[in-house]
Order: structure tokens, then C-alpha cells, then sequence
């Protein structure tokens, strides 16, 4: 063999060895090092609902204007509000932008705090556009009518005084002279007369994005702290994230978490949830459920399902179904509010993003047009950030 095939033979040996070895060496990792990420993948890929029940999902981002929420996000949130030392948020401070609107708008109205002879019609469409509902309009501007003198109409201060004690006397009627007292989301939930009773079961519904899993888990941490064994249970099967999302806020919380990884019925998760709860002695079991939109009857239809699963096991229950609001859907609550009570009977709602909308009048429609009581606020991201509804200082608050 001459010096060429020598060496034409040599390099061709390196390259079947440097081909080999790649070979073993992708292999190696391939199946080596990520065989377990990719059974993950594939078994949260089985976890996935069929691609055309997935289509019928309302899309979050669609609703609200918002991207899904990723944990990443939420850890990003918890660590600038464990950095600095926020301020503590009221329903004062919460209702700062729906009393500016809605102040500026009636300023407007009147001329020099003189409303003009035939401007009660520019009156009531500030009403109108201030989220307060079609009926609870009508209400405040016949209390407006009967109380007031028509020179006390021509007054600012006047006109106000009387939106606000009409507003009061709203609440008063809903509330029995109960509601306009409590303090603390541990007297409005009955925390303290919830002892010895046995398992509690809470069920948290709403449209996509309204802030269910963000009250969860705020209230978790609120009722761990009052010293009840908590469990939440992650009923929302169809949101990919939703599972991981809920068990960073139990891990925030401190409370134990039921989340089944291969199950996709919701009402198997609320049913073993509330079981398993029960069994092991728990005080309140609270049940995440996937959002849905209040127009597509047969997520509806499931969640009159979990409803009925959660009866077998405790009949009484759930003891609280509450509905969770964005407080920037507006009037739109008070439609989403009708649906929800219609398929699961509501025993009140969660007004969320308060902080951030200048749309907080609807609690008023709420309490006068569908008798539902608003028992709890969201004034921030943070897990301090629900506040019991005192309807007295909203009222004092909101003009
Ligand atoms: N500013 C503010 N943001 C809130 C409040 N409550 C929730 N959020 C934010 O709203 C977004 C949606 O909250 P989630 O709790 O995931 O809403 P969800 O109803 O569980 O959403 P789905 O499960 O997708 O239906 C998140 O970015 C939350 O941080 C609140 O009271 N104030
Ligand atoms: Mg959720």
C-alpha cells in the first residue's frame, strides 16, 4: 500500500470512529439523561382534553386582555412584594380609581357644583356609565327625586349624599344589618363559628382569568393562619399550567394540596378531594375549578356535576360557592353573576382587581339586582391582598 492509501485508509477510520462514538454519545443523552422528561412530556400530553373541547374553551387572553398566568409570573410578583414593604391596601385606597371616575363625571355634570334645570337626564347617564346596573340607575335617581328639593338637585354635595345613603340602605337590606360590620375575611367566611361543624367545602367558579386561583390561595394562607387544617384541591383539569399554578400558592400557604396527576374529570377530583379531606379530619376543603364562560352550557353542565359529586359525599355542601369577578367585566358581572346562580346556587362573590379598575360600583348592582352579596375583595397580586367587603366603608369610599 502506497503512502496516500495509507493515509486515505487512516483518516476514513477516524471518521467511522468519530461517527460511531457521536452516535452512542446522542443516544446516550437522548434516552440516558431525558427519558424521564420526556415521559413527563408525553404524560401531560395524555393530560391534555381532545383538541375540540379544547377549542370550545373560552381563550382567558380573550376575555381579559391578559395572558395566561405562568408561575414564573407569579413568583416574580411574590418576590417585588416580599422586597418592599407595601403599604397595606384598603377598600379606600382599592377604590380610589372608581371613585375618581365616577366623582369626575358627576363633577362634570353640574356648573360650578350647580346642576343646571334639565340636567338630571346628563345625571343619570353618568349613572348609567358608572357600572351600576340598569335598575339600581332607576332606584338611586328616584331616591334622588323623592329626598331631595329642587334646589337641593341643583347641589353637588346633596346629589351625592343622597347616591350614598340610598346606596347604604341597598346593602342594609341585603345584609339584615349584618354585612356592614364585619372586619376580616375570618368573620365574613364564619371562621370561628365554623368549629366543631365538620368538614367545609368551598367551591370557587368564575369566567377565565377572574382571579380564582389567586383567591384560593389567598384564602388558604387567611384560614391556615386562623389555625384550620386546609386542603385545596386543583378541580381545574383543562388549563395545562393550572395544577402547578395552584400548588405554588399551597406551597406559599403551607397547606396541603389534592391534585391527582392523571385525572381529567373535575368531578372525580372534587369527589376524591372532598373524601380524602373529610377522611383525614380537614376543617375546610377548597375546590379550584376551571374557568368557563357563563354562555357555554355544557361547561355549565359539568360544573353542575362537581356540584352534585360533592353532595354524595357531604350533602349540605358545598357550604360556600363562591363566584369570582373581575371587578373590570363591569355590568358584565351582573350577567355572568345570573348564569353562575342559575347552575350552582351562589352564596356570594369575590370582587377581584379592584386595585386596578374604576369599575367597583357593580357590587351595588349585585347586592339590589341579584341579591348577591359581595363577601370578599382582591386589592393586589400579593397573598395579603383579599379583604373582607364592608359595605359601610365602600359606601363611604366609593363618592
Ligand atoms: N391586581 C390584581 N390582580 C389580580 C387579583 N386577583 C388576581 N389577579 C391576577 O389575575 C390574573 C389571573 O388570576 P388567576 O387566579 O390565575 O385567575 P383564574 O380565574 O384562576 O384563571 P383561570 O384558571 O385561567 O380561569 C393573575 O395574573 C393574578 O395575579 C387582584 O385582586 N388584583
Ligand atoms: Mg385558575
Amino acid at each position: 500500500m502506497d503512502h496516500t492509501s495509507q493515509s486515505f485508509m487512516i483518516i476514513m477510520a477516524v471518521l467511522a470512529v468519530v461517527g460511531i462514538a457521536g452516535t452512542v454519545v446522542y443516544y446516550f443523552f437522548r434516552f440516558g439523561f431525558h427519558t424521564d422528561f420526556d415521559k413527563d412530556i408525553e404524560r401531560s400530553q395524555k393530560r391534555e382534553i381532545p383538541q375540540d373541547l379544547e377549542e370550545q374553551r373560552p381563550d382567558s387572553k380573550k376575555i381579559t386582555g391578559m395572558d395566561e398566568p405562568g408561575v414564573e409570573k407569579l413568583l416574580e410578583v411574590e418576590s417585588i412584594l416580599t422586597s418592599s414593604a407595601a403599604p397595606e391596601k384598603t377598600i379606600d385606597s382599592a377604590l380610589s380609581k372608581t371613585r375618581e371616575s365616577f366623582f369626575s363625571r358627576l363633577k362634570s355634570v353640574f356648573n360650578e357644583s350647580q346642576l343646571s334645570n334639565d340636567d338630571l337626564e346628563s345625571l343619570e347617564e353618568v349613572l348609567y356609565t358608572s357600572d351600576l346596573g340598569p335598575q339600581t340607575v332607576q332606584r338611586l335617581m328616584e331616591a334622588i327625586n323623592d329626598q331631595l328639593s329642587g334646589e337641593e338637585k341643583r347641589n353637588l354635595e346633596k346629589v351625592i349624599q343622597a347616591i350614598k345613603s340610598e346606596m347604604a340602605r341597598i346593602f342594609s337590606e341585603l345584609e339584615e344589618g349584618g354585612g356592614q360590620d364585619v372586619q376580616s375575611v375570618e368573620q365574613t367566611l364564619g371562621l370561628s363559628e365554623a368549629a366543631g361543624q365538620g368538614l367545609q367545602v368551598w367551591l370557587i367558579v368564575g369566567v377565565n382569568g377572574a382571579g380564582k386561583t389567586t383567591t384560593i390561595g389567598k384564602l388558604a394562607n387567611i384560614v391556615a393562619q386562623s389555625g384550620k387544617k386546609v386542603m385545596v384541591a386543583a378541580g381545574d383539569t383543562f388549563r395545562a399550567a393550572a395544577g402547578d399554578q395552584l400548588k405554588v400558592w399551597s406551597e406559599r400557604a403551607q397547606v396541603e394540596i389534592f391534585s391527582p396527576p392523571d385525572v381529567k374529570d373535575p368531578s372525580a377530583v372534587a369527589f376524591d378531594a372532598v373524601a380524602s379531606a373529610k377522611a383525614k379530619n380537614f376543617d375546610i376543603v377548597i375546590v379550584d375549578t376551571a374557568g368557563r364562560l357563563h354562555t357555554q352550557s355544557h361547561l355549565m353542565q359539568e360544573l353542575e356535576k362537581m356540584n352534585r359529586v360533592i353532595k354524595k359525599v357531604i350533602p349540605e355542601a358545598p357550604h360556600e360557592t363562591l363566584l369570582v369577578l373581575d371587578a373590570n367585566s363591569g355590568q358584565n358581572a351582573l350577567i355572568q353573576a345570573k348564569q353562575f346562580n342559575e347552575a350552582v346556587s351562589l352564596t356570594g362573590a369575590v370582587l377581584t382587581k379592584l386595585d386596578g379598575s374604576a369599575k367597583g360600583g357593580v357590587a351595588v348592582g349585585l347586592a339590589y339586582e341579584l341579591q348577591l352579596p359581595v363577601r370578599l375583595i382582591g386589592v393586589g397580586e400579593g397573598m395579603d391582598d383579599l379583604k373582607s367587603f364592608n359595605s359601610r366603608e365602600f359606601v363611604d369610599s366609593i363618592l
